[in-house]
């Protein structure tokens, strides 16, 4: 069968990334059953060709009207769809979708008629955003991240930047490559549009967001660097779980060495 992916290496590509991603998710404890979603914006790979490609299914309602996403094309995890499916079958288990032009449907165009992920509305909702402010991120990444979702379940951790100033304190590397570290979103019904909204009000401060126990939505250039952020914030939070198993707080760096740190990396503060 012939692919939208076909002599198209650079599409290729970034879906094989979205695959790579979707197997360590699932390999990590991330992702049960269809938990979790991708959406990767690939407008900058479209051709004169993909846009005279036809729907191969209705045209369905987005569910907002999202004007910055005129001619827009995305790559998004199917609904119900498992990430170590996605991981071995990209194209089987997500598909490439085409904005309308009135920027309120979709329609998917290849390569086969599986509908996009239930937290459609806030992946596009973010994207949105993130073009509308001329931001050169085009992935985000929604996970249920085991100790991340943990610690979301402590009203401590749900202050601002509590979990933040703790999770770098845990180990250098957090805070030299997650130096917006981690917004905090109360609870709110998966899909629903009050929690797409909130996530795009803390994005305009984080990278990272955590959805009260949920799980996490991460934005990036690509996909492989939204998962790695994640992936570093959670690698902290084990870090302190481990230390607080073997029967102690851990003391985390202290300030003078986080100032250190800051400066040697020129971090913002
Ligand atoms: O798509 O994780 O929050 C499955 C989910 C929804
Ligand atoms: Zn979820």
């Amino acid at each position: 069968m012939s692919s939208i992916l076909d002599n198209r290496p650079a599409l290729e590509r970034e879906v094989n990334k979205v695959a790579e991603v979707a197997g360590y998710l699932w390999q990590k404890g991330w992702a049960e059953r269809n938990g979790g979603n991708i959406t990767v914006n690939i407008t900058e790979y479209v051709d004169d060709a993909i846009r005279a490609m036809p729907a191969i299914a209705p045209a369905a309602p987005i569910g907002a009207t999202l004007p910055n996403l005129k001619g827009c094309y995305f790559f998004c995890k199917g609904t119900n769809k498992r990430m170590r499916d996605l991981a071995r079958w990209p194209m089987e288990n997500g598909s490439v979708i085409r904005i309308t032009d009135d920027c309120a449907h979709y329609e998917i165009i290849a390569d086969n008629p599986v509908r996009p992920t239930s937290e459609l509305p806030s992946h596009l909702a973010v994207h949105d955003y993130l073009i509308g402010k001329g931001s050169n991120y085009k992935a985000s990444l929604h996970t249920h991240p085991i100790e991340l979702v943990a610690m979301s379940h402590c009203k401590k951790f749900l202050e601002k930047d509590v979990a933040t100033r703790l999770l770098w304190s845990m180990i250098p590397e957090t805070k030299a490559f997650c130096p917006r570290g981690l917004g905090i979103i109360p609870y709110q019904l998966p899909g629903s549009n009050e929690l797409a909204q909130s996530t795009i009000r803390e994005l305009g401060d984080y990278d990272v967001t955590l959805w009260e126990k949920h799980g996490v939505f991460a934005i990036e250039e690509d996909i492989m660097q939204a998962f790695d952020q994640v992936d570093v914030l959670n690698k902290s939070a084990l870090i302190y779980i481990a230390a607080k198993n073997m029967g102690f707080e851990p003391d985390g760096m202290s300030d003078e060495q986080m100032r250190e740190m800051t400066i040697a990396f020129n971090l913002p503060k």
